[in-house]
Formats: structure tokens, C-alpha cells, sequence
């Protein structure tokens, strides 16, 4: 039995000598995976080699202890090892004994005297069947019997589904069932290297999916599943592929070696593959797994306790391309100035110049000619307005046009022909791509970022378009990975900003930049529309999920939630508050709730100077931003998830801020229980935020509410307990209770002081366990309306501050 590796969550049997292993959860209902097997393919010279057949037990590492950052206490592990054609290969494995989580890796070591080509080394394969290269042409073999098992029977194959993760910030995130096809585009070159890792498949056929980084297999019958992935992106880009077209499912996940060159004597070491089996009901499924990763790198948790940014983008109002016009330092100007007058009703921290100041992309020192008074004397002003100055670069990707490309042809990335390789098709032009293994490229990347932020002055930075710095091609040092090129060029751009910096990924490939940004884009670009469209065409663009539309920006900020807090601040693009879009109010609203419940950046683009009051208002009752990571509950059961909690606590209590969103075309009705809300049964008070409606919630009376197409109902719910008063909610900010600074039920009354920056005007609604006798704002009689039951609501208007006190007697 020495081959066994079990703690109370997991069993590993491993076999040696067959080179197949098995993992089983040992929690009732969990499946497991059978008979999988760990594979590596490499070249010498022209031979190609497969390993992963005979494995024996190594002399090394039995039991090892390996150090790893899994905060276990104590671990068990093994190897197995291999040695052929000169190339010694160690699996290990390690089970931390209060984890519920297995770890493997992969080392490989070569040991003979030529260079070896490392092209693939499959961390886990499982049940699939696939064409062995080094048998004869168009041979198909099973490669084993044996696979995945879940708790299912066949007849639920239906019940299976796959959370599937993209690869860089637009990437589509989400869940696929074997009906669907996986989610990618349908143009070819323009597109594909822009939103698609090139070790990662693109699978067509129905039922078969790809994933980056990680994945969740599971049964929404059984409500188990598995996640599998990598604890890191720091050597190799990991991918996965998924089938559960038919029975059985097969799982396969390799780490990319994108054919780098290992030298004689030089050891390649793979990350951390990681594996997991959750219950689906587990409102923070992927808690285990996301921490685990923060933990690998040495980010603390809760991400130290940071706040998550709030500012203004020029983007979405300001760009070159279909919007109102090309960006002029005027236009920054204008917005600096509303800033400035309306710092007290929407404080704001940031002024972020984007895309539209440079003549080339590429050229950053090269400013159109609005902008030629230096972007030094703009951020001067941000800065000297009281805001932090924030400025757009895409330091990694160069347009085929500029100054950049013309006078250093030798920094590009090229192809083995010598061609430049694309890195999309972006600004009318098939664009090209730095090569981050140059020396003198990472000293030209860093003297950009000193000069943007020493000289100029910009100490907010949204790094765009990084995932041309992970493309594939002949690098000047074929010794790195693609995902060790990207993680480089980022720790430069890091060195040279220094740690105060603020660092936005944008287009980024997620794993490698964990700890090295301070926020993230997790989701494609938003729009001025509901639906991906191209110079208004809807009809070949509407599929497009990682076109700028508002509706995928929100999907990915649903289904990639639990990343908040963990490996950065999420951000989730900017919010339009303007009446002048094409978004109907209950779009913006929607879209507003989902940037507060998600906790993520919140960044308006809007003209500030022509926004109408109730518009603003919109953006002012999000701040000060929540910044916690929600629940989101229905997340392995919706294409789109529908159902997101937040537990909130202030002086006035706990309570829960539930957005219900409807993504159809079409009204419905929509139903929750606190079933559906994992919460426990009991009398609450439901208040909806947007329509100030209060309702009273049971088991028997759920919610039920008419929501508008794209619209979302955003509640606070708040247990009842008929001898005390209880804060329902008001207008004046999104969570229906952080406003409230002090709260002090006494005998025969009740004291409280709500806060929020500004003139405020707006309704407040209370619970109250006895008739008024009389209330008070600071002296003042105030009015109050009974709603019903207890609830009351008063007209309140105030300046930042105001103390209220009620009287209601015995
Ligand atoms: C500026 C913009 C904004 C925006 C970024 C990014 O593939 N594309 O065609 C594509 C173009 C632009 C884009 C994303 C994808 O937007 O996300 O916020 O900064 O660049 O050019």
C-alpha cells in the first residue's frame, strides 16, 4: 500500500509500473477520476518522444517533504520517476493532510549531452481517446480504458456541466452543458490571437470545451464536482479540455511547453496541478481553490484588506472609433473641472486619460496634437486638483504603423519564416507584437513605464493589450516559456513603476500576472449597447462574447466574481450613466448593481459636465464602493448567472443585499426563496432598491417580482424580530445600510446618523416595533409615511451628515 496517498477528503493509488493513478473524493457522493495518467512529449534532434507509460517508484523524494504553500502542517507525499532517452522525469505528489486538495508536479531533467524540445507535458489525462503520435498514420487507439466517474448514471449525462476559464481579461468565462459548443470566434486571424491561449484548444464539436488555468467538472444532479487546474501560471500556461458529450466524460490538462529548449544538465519544473472535489451548494465554492492560488503567491488574505479604486475613464466617451469623437487634452480638461465641482456629491479618486493621446500605439512618447503640452503639465493638474492621475498603455503590443515598428524591426516577435506574427487585427491593422526576451526591449519597456511615471507623473496605470506578450513565435531566448516571456515582462514594468504604483491588467492572460497587478479586467470591453455589434451591425457580431457589449462585460464579472480579493480587484470596466446611450435605464441599473455587489473598480465614462442629476445620482449611490466578494449562488446552473448575495454588517446589523437579474429579451417574473439564497428559513423584510418597494418574505411567501428585459431587482433582506427596529434601506446608497453610522435602539426609541458625501434627498424606510409617537431630524419635525406593518418611510434630505431620533413609546 505504499502507493497511497489519503487524508479525510481525498484517496491517490498510483501504479507505478501502468503509470495510471487514481483519485477519488471521499465524501459521500463524490466521484472520482480513474485510471488517468500523466504524459510528456518532447524531441531531440528529429525524434519525437512520448513518456508516461512505466513509472517506477523513485529512490528520491520517498516520503519528501516538499515545501509547498498550501499552510498544511504536515504533508505526504512520493514520486515516481522515469528515466529514458537521456531524460530523467519525476512525478510528485502531496496531499496535505488537513487540505482538501491533491498537488502534483512534473520535473524533467535532461540528462543527456544534446538539447531537448519540450512540447507538451499532460499533467492529468483521463478517458480520452486520442491519436498517439508515435503510432502509424490515422491510427485511432483508446489509449486506456477507464475515466472519469461521477456519481451519475449515464442517463444523467444531461446533469454534467463544465465551468470553463478563458484565457486573458475579454476571454469568455462560464458554463457549458453537452448541448453547447464551445464559445469562441468566428473571425478567424482577426481575432483569434487576440482572446485565445495558442496551446489551448478551440474545440467545435458539441459537448467538447476548453479551459485556461483551471476548470470545474460537475454533476448538477449529484451537486459534486472537481476543479482542476494549476496553482500558478509562473512556468507554463496551463490548459484543459473537457468532454461530456457522451458517457463517459473525459478530462484532459497539460501545461504548455510551447517547444521550449531544455539545455544538458537543466531541469524543467512544471507548477503546482491542483485538484479539488467541492460540493456545488457550497455558496463560496471556489473559495478553497482561489485562496490556495493567493496563497502560492504570497498575497495576503482578504487581499490585505485593500479598497478597490473609483475614478473616470475617457474611454467610453472619448475614442477614436465609434464614439463621440477622438480624444482631445480639452476634453480631459472639462471632465478635471467636474470632478472638481462635484467632489463633494461623487468623490472620486482617480482621473484615468485612456487610448487616444498617442499618435501610434507604440509610440508613447509621440502625443496627438491636442496633447502637445505635455501629458507631464495634465497629470500636474490631475494631481494638483486633489486627484490621483491614471493613464492608458499598451506596452506589449505595437501597431505595424508607428515610429516604434519602423525604427526597431529587430524587436518584434517574429514567426520561424521571419515574419512579424500578428497579434490581431486592432486599429485597421493586422498588429505585431514585442519580443519580451530582448534585453534591450525589457530596458525600453521599463524606461517608458519610469518616464510615465517618475516624469510625468501617472501613478495609476492600465496596462492594455499584455496578452501580446504571450503570443507564439521565435523568441530571442527559446529557452522561456511563453507564460515565463509574460510574467517577466510584467516583473519589469513592476520594477520600474515601484510598489506604489497602481497596476491595472487589461487583455491579460489571468494566471501570470497574479500578484504582480493590483487589479484586473476580468471581462471583455462594456459598450454603449446591450449587444456585441460592429460600426452598427448586430446581425455577424451579436455572437461575438468578447466584443464590447454591456451584457458580456456583465457575464464575466458573474462567472469570474470569486477571483475579487483573492489574486487582485477585480475590474469590471467602466459604467455609463449617461441618458444618451443606447442602454435603457433598467441596463444601466443593472449594470450598476453588478459593479456594487461585485466589489470590483468602479470607473465612470461618462461626459461629467452634461450629466443630468438623476443620472448622477446612479453613480453617487454606489459610493463609497462595497468592495467585498459576493456569492454567486447559481453559478454551475446558468449560461449567465442569475442570483448573487451579499453579507453585509454595519452598526445597524447584519443583512443580505440579493441582486436577481433578468438577461432576457423579454420581462419575466421572477421567483427566489431563501432556499435559492442558501439562507436560513425564517420572516424577513425584502426592500428593493431601484423601485423602493418593501416586501415581507417567508417560506411560503418567496419573492416574486416582475423584472424588466435586462433589468435586475436589487433587495436587501433583513430577519424580523418584532421587539426591535430594524434599518430597511434608502436611496442614498446601493447597499441599503452602510450609510447608517450609528444606531442606538433605546427603551422607548430609537437614534441613528446616516452618512453619504453630498446633498441628499431621498426616502428611508425603518422597521418599527411600536406606533410613532414623534420623530426628529437634528431639531426638526420629520414627516413619516406608514408603508404597513411596522415599516414606515421618511422623506429625509441632509448634507453628508444627519442624526435622526424617534420616538415611540411604550
Ligand atoms: C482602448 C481600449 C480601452 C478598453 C480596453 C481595450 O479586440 N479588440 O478589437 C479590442 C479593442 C479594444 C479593446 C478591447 C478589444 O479595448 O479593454 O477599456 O482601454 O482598449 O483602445
Amino acid at each position: 500500500m505504499k502507493y497511497v496517498l489519503e487524508n479525510r477528503f481525498i484517496r491517490l493509488r498510483v501504479q507505478p509500473e501502468m503509470g495510471l493513478w487514481n483519485v477519488e473524493g471521499r465524501a459521500q457522493n463524490a466521484p472520482a477520476i480513474e485510471n488517468a495518467q500523466v504524459n510528456y512529449w518532447c524531441r531531440r534532434g528529429w525524434s519525437r518522444f512520448r513518456f508516461g507509460d512505466h513509472w517506477r517508484e523513485s529512490d528520491r523524494f520517498r516520503p519528501l517533504d516538499i515545501p509547498v504553500s498550501s499552510g498544511a502542517v504536515r504533508q505526504q507525499s512520493f514520486s515516481i520517476s522515469s528515466s529514458r532517452a537521456e531524460l530523467g522525469a519525476f512525478v510528485s505528489f502531496v496531499l496535505p493532510v488537513e487540505s482538501p486538495f491533491l498537488l502534483w508536479r512534473v520535473e524533467i531533467e535532461n540528462r543527456g549531452g544534446d538539447a531537448v524540445i519540450i512540447d507538451n507535458i499532460e499533467m492529468l489525462t483521463a478517458g480520452f481517446v486520442y491519436r498517439d503520435r508515435n503510432s502509424p498514420r490515422g491510427v485511432i487507439r483508446l489509449r486506456r480504458p477507464g475515466g472519469l466517474r461521477t456519481t451519475s448514471s449515464k442517463d444523467w449525462a444531461d446533469e454534467l456541466a463544465f465551468y470553463s476559464n478563458g484565457w486573458q481579461s475579454w476571454s469568455y468565462t462560464g458554463i457549458y452543458t453537452r448541448h453547447d459548443r464551445y464559445q469562441s470566434t468566428h473571425l478567424g486571424p482577426l481575432r483569434v490571437p487576440v482572446i485565445q491561449n495558442p496551446g489551448t484548444l478551440r474545440p467545435h464539436r458539441k459537448g467538447l470545451f476548453a479551459s485556461d488555468m483551471f476548470g470545474v467538472l460537475g454533476d448538477r444532479q449529484a451537486r459534486s464536482a472537481i476543479v482542476v487546474g494549476f496553482l500558478s501560471q509562473r512556468q507554463q500556461f496551463g490548459s484543459l479540455e473537457c468532454w461530456i458529450g457522451n458517457w463517459p466524460p473525459a478530462l484532459r490538462m497539460w501545461a504548455n511547453g510551447d517547444g521550449v529548449r531544455l539545455d544538458p544538465g537543466e531541469k524543467l519544473i512544471t507548477d503546482w496541478a491542483y485538484l479539488q472535489f467541492l460540493h456545488l451548494d457550497d455558496p463560496d465554492p471556489l473559495a478553497i481553490y482561489t485562496s490556495a492560488v493567493a496563497r502560492e503567491h504570497g498575497l495576503p488574505e482578504d487581499f490585505g484588506g485593500r479598497s478597490s479604486p473609483t475614478g473616470w475613464c475617457s474611454w467610453y466617451q472619448f475614442s477614436s472609433e465609434d464614439y463621440a469623437g477622438a480624444l482631445r487634452a480639452g476634453d480631459i480638461l472639462e471632465n478635471l473641472a467636474a470632478m472638481v465641482a462635484l467632489r463633494g456629491e461623487l468623490p472620486l479618486k482617480i482621473l484615468q486619460i485612456d487610448d487616444g493621446y498617442e499618435t501610434a500605439v507604440g509610440d508613447w512618447y509621440l502625443c496627438k496634437e491636442s496633447f502637445q503640452n505635455g501629458m507631464e503639465s495634465l497629470a500636474a493638474e490631475i494631481r494638483r486638483s486633489g486627484f490621483i492621475a491614471g493613464l492608458w498603455l499598451a506596452p506589449f503590443i505595437v501597431h505595424p504603423k508607428s515610429h516604434l515598428a519602423r525604427s526597431h524591426p529587430e524587436w518584434l516577435l517574429r514567426n520561424r519564416y521571419g515574419v512579424p506574427v500578428n497579434a490581431g487585427y486592432l486599429w485597421g491593422s493586422f498588429t505585431h507584437a514585442l519580443d519580451l526576451t530582448q534585453p534591450e526591449v525589457i530596458l525600453y519597456i521599463q524606461e517608458v513605464t519610469r518616464t510615465v511615471v517618475q516624469r510625468w507623473g501617472f501613478s495609476y496605470l492600465k496596462l492594455d493589450f499584455l496578452y501580446a506578450g504571450a503570443l507564439r513565435g521565435c523568441y530571442h531566448d527559446p529557452t522561456k516559456s511563453r507564460a515565463q516571456v509574460l510574467r517577466a515582462g510584467l516583473e519589469a514594468i513592476r520594477a520600474a513603476a515601484g510598489e506604489d504604483t497602481f497596476l491595472l491588467g487589461c487583455g491579460c492572460p489571468l494566471g501570470p500576472a497574479i500578484g504582480l497587478v493590483d487589479a484586473m479586467r476580468i471581462s471583455a470591453d462594456t459598450a454603449r449597447r446591450w449587444y456585441p455589434s460592429y460600426k452598427g451591425i448586430e446581425l455577424l457580431f451579436k455572437a461575438e462574447k468578447t466584443f464590447p457589449a454591456a451584457r458580456y462585460a456583465c457575464h464575466n464579472s458573474l462567472t469570474r466574481a470569486a477571483f475579487h480579493r483573492r489574486w487582485w480587484i477585480n475590474d469590471p470596466d467602466c459604467l455609463l450613466v449617461r441618458p444618451e446611450t443606447d442602454l435603457t435605464l433598467p441596463e444601466v441599473q443593472t449594470i450598476a448593481s453588478l459593479i456594487a455587489l461585485t466589489g470590483g473598480s468602479f470607473f465612470l465614462s461618462d461626459h461629467l459636465p452634461a450629466l443630468p442629476p438623476e443620472r448622477l445620482r446612479i453613480a453617487r449611490c454606489l459610493l463609497p464602493v462595497i468592495g467585498k466578494t459576493p456569492y454567486v449562488l447559481d453559478w454551475f446552473d446558468k449560461h449567465t448567472p442569475e442570483l448573487l448575495r451579499l453579507d453585509l454588517h454595519a452598526p445597524c446589523g447584519s443583512w443580505y443585499l440579493a441582486g436577481l437579474f433578468n438577461w432576457s429579451d423579454h420581462a419575466r417574473t421572477m421567483r427566489i426563496s431563501m432556499v435559492d439564497l442558501n439562507l436560513p428559513l425564517g420572516r424577513y423584510i425584502a426592500r428593493e432598491f431601484w423601485r423602493a418597494v418593501v416586501h415581507f418574505v417567508d417560506n411560503e411567501h418567496p419573492i416574486s417580482v416582475e423584472i424588466e428585459p435586462h433589468g435586475v431587482a436589487l433587495f436587501s433582506l433583513r430577519v424580523i424580530d418584532d421587539r426591535h427596529p430594524a434599518f430597511l434601506g434608502s436611496e442614498f446608497h446601493i447597499s441599503q445600510g452602510l450609510e447608517v453610522r450609528t444606531w442606538t435602539p433605546y427603551r422607548d426609541g430609537l437614534f441613528f446618523r446616516l452618512e453619504h458625501p453630498g446633498e441628499n434627498e431621498g426616502q428611508v424606510d425603518l422597521f418599527l416595533p411600536r406606533p410613532i409617537r414623534s420623530a426628529r431630524q437634528e431639531g426638526r419635525t420629520l414627516a413619516g409615511e406608514i408603508l404597513g406593518f411596522g415599516i414606515y418611510r421618511f422623506n429625509i434630505d441632509f448634507e453628508t451628515t444627519t442624526e435622526i431620533e424617534i420616538d415611540y413609546g411604550q
